[in-house]
């Protein structure tokens, strides 16, 4: 039994966490059946199983993994047929890629998306999210959310990936890997949450669009939020 413990708002069919993304699309990307197990921010009673109260948390039979990147590595060493990270200098290059433009699209997505989040999730997510959040940022969520601002940001951010996916279809080359997901995760959270805020029909947009239709081949229609 393999099973996702996954970030779903108020509406269950609504998965809208980046990193909960990531691993939805390594799963695809094995061939791998999985059943969803959607909660909410503040329903941690289930991740007790992993020692901690984060998601994205998969089961695998008797393994319990948690962390999108960690995941990806026990995904190549369980199922190596279908490489994500790959070995050696291939694996060290894709957590580099992560934590260089992870970064560089986190903030400028969560000043678009904030108030789409506030807006699908629970009551008493939406005071866990606010007090979390909040104190994180140092600011209300209301000072911190700039959709316009966060726009511009991402997509000058895109900038480099754009230049590089108008080479070659997908980040890894001629087929999709772990750096496309990794990547590909975070605009799988705005998608979800009803929005598109790069440039339709950039070599990004038909990066996207590639990666959802093999997506929803494989585990039908993705829900976004209305
Ligand atoms: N580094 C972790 C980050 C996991 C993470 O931050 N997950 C968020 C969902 S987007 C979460 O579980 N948040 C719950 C909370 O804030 O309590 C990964 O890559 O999986």
């Amino acid at each position: 039994m393999r099973e996702l413990f996954e970030l779903c708002g108020s509406d269950p069919h609504v998965l809208f966490s980046p990193y909960c993304w990531r691993v939805r699309l390594a799963l695809q990307h094995k061939g791998l059946t999985f059943s969803s197990r959607p909660l909410n921010f503040t329903d941690k009673a289930p991740l007790a199983c992993s020692g901690q109260t984060l998601v994205p948390v998969l089961r695998d039979g008797e393994q319990v993994v948690h962390d999108s990147v960690a995941i990806f590595a026990y995904l190549d060493r369980a199922y190596p047929e279908h490489p994500l990270l790959g070995d050696g200098v291939a694996a060290t290059r894709a957590r580099l890629l992560e934590k260089v433009v992870f970064q560089s699209l986190r903030m400028p997505l969560l000043k678009i998306l904030v108030p789409r989040v506030h807006a699908v999730i629970t009551e008493a997510d939406q005071a866990y999210f606010r007090s979390t959040r909040e104190k994180a940022l140092g600011m209300s969520l209301e000072a911190f959310a700039d959709p316009q601002a966060g726009e511009q940001a991402l997509r000058q951010a895109l900038q480099p990936l754009e230049t590089w996916l108008t080479e070659q279809p997908y980040l890894d080359g001629e087929a999709p890997a772990g750096s496309d997901y990794l990547i590909a995760g975070l605009l799988f959270w705005a998608w979800c949450l009803g929005t598109q805020p790069w440039g339709e029909g950039t070599a990004v947009d038909q990066w996207f669009q590639r990666l959802l239709t093999r997506y929803e081949a494989q585990y039908g229609p993705v829900q976004r939020a209305l």
